[in-house]
């Protein structure tokens, strides 16, 4: 079949959004049309060039929502008609990852996802025969797009997809970070270090989990209100601290008595490897749990006196929040209809495909917090 599809030609090009062709889907593989997709960060990384797995010519995007319009042999879990949510991370719930409790990366398609291909080393998309790319076993830019089964999250018919589709990766990521991996307990205190995309949904997965001190640490002032209706309680920039941040955090943390203050969970969603630091020697002496979301450049590496683990800090990373994408996804969506969390203030601009690469403008511009594509 023929659709629309935005295609990443070439590193550091703008996308092309033109027609595509589609080949129906295989064994184990699902037909979806994405009714809607947003832009991601990691998207505009890829585009960049700076990615070195990048594959181009490619069809990217991977935050996405739509329906199955069609079942290739073999799949037993979903049917035409379901809504779903694509997963970059996958949940086969056979491999040894997905049976080790600690653990969500899926490893059953992760090295075909990695080659821009299918399970079985192909391509579903493509123009004049050449081969055209599949971008995180998602490529939501474009109308249809194929996916494994187990690469699909079943959701509930009456959530609307151009909210949702932010469930595919930042809701997800951020409010997973708090809930699955850091396990926030409640009356605990958290420090988020950067108020975008992600750490919007940081300090509302703290919220919900009962944290009662979420302090927000932005270089943006603009970042404080929107931070605060998602349940920042206290706002610092770091340039306007006199003296050392993490003294100055510590010292915010203080409970009295013997406690010498820190965090008990911080995380960094900036990318930033001296802000990772920051956040590890930011959190609590004994117990503290500094969780590493944001995605450092190419080469980038981490450092900190040895000193700060062996009293007892723990450094640790989250991909996709530790989220199990079938199972957990759902449930998020769930939190979202019942009002336990929000998304929709976060959406703060939507556009057809015709005008995705001015959606991309915007967020490199620093204008929006998530733009969404309608089809
Ligand atoms: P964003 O650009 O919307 O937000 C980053 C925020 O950090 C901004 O508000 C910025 O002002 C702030 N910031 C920058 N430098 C800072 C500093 N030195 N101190 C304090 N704040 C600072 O980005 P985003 O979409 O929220 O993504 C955040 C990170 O999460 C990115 O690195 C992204 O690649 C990563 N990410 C990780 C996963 C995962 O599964 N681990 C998933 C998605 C995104
Ligand atoms: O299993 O080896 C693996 C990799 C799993 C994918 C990890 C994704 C990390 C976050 C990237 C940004 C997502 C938008
Ligand atoms: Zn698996």
């Amino acid at each position: 079949m023929e659709v629309r599809a935005a295609i990443a030609t070439k590193a550091g090009a703008p996308l092309e959004v033109t027609t595509v062709n589609l080949e129906g889907p295989k064994a184990g593989e699902v037909l979806v049309q994405i009714k809607a997709t947003g832009l991601c960060h990691t998207d505009a990384f890829t585009l960049s060039g700076d990615d070195p797995e990048g594959i181009f010519p490619s069809i990217l995007g991977h935050e996405g929502a739509g329906i199955v319009v069609d079942t290739g042999p073999g799949v037993t879990s979903l049917k035409k008609g379901d809504h779903v949510i694509p997963l970059y991370t996958a949940e086969c719930r056979t491999c040894e990852y997905c049976l080790n409790p600690k653990t969500n990366l899926c490893q059953r398609v992760r090295a075909t996802q990695g080659r821009g291909v299918m399970p079985d080393g192909t391509s579903r998309f493509s123009i004049g025969g050449e081969p055209i790319y599949h971008y995180m076993g998602c490529s939501t830019f474009s109308e249809y797009t194929v996916l494994p089964e187990i690469s699909l999250a079943k959701i509930r018919e009456d959530a609307p997809f151009d909210s949702v589709c932010y469930i595919g990766c930042g809701v997800t990521t951020g409010v997973g970070a708090a809930i699955y991996t850091a396990d926030v307990e409640i009356g605990s205190s958290c420090i988020v270090f950067g108020l975008g995309g992600i750490g919007l949904n940081v300090v509302q997965g703290c919220r919900l989990a009962g944290a009662d001190r979420i302090i927000g640490v932005d270089i943006n002032d603009s970042k404080k209100a929107m931070a605060e209706r998602f349940g920042m309680t206290d706002f610092v920039n770091p340039t306007e601290v006199e003296g050392d941040l993490v003294a100055h955090l510590v010292n915010m943390t203080n409970r009295g008595g013997l406690d010498g203050g820190g965090a008990d969970y911080t995380f960094d969603a900036t990318g930033n490897v001296g802000v990772m630091r920051t956040a590890l020697e930011a959190c609590h002496k004994g117990w503290g749990e500094s969780i590493i979301i944001g995605v450092a450049p190419a080469g980038a590496e981490i450092s900190t006196r040895p000193f700060q683990l062996v009293t007892g800090r723990n450094w640790r990373g989250t991909a996709f929040g530790g989220a199990r994408g079938r199972t957990d996804v759902p449930k998020i969506v769930d939190w979202y209809m019942e009002g336990k969390i929000e998304i929709d203030p976060m959406i703060t601009h939507k556009m057809p495909l015709e005008d995705i690469n001015k959606g991309f403008d915007l967020m490199h511009h620093g204008e929006s917090i998530r733009g969404v594509v309608q089809y």
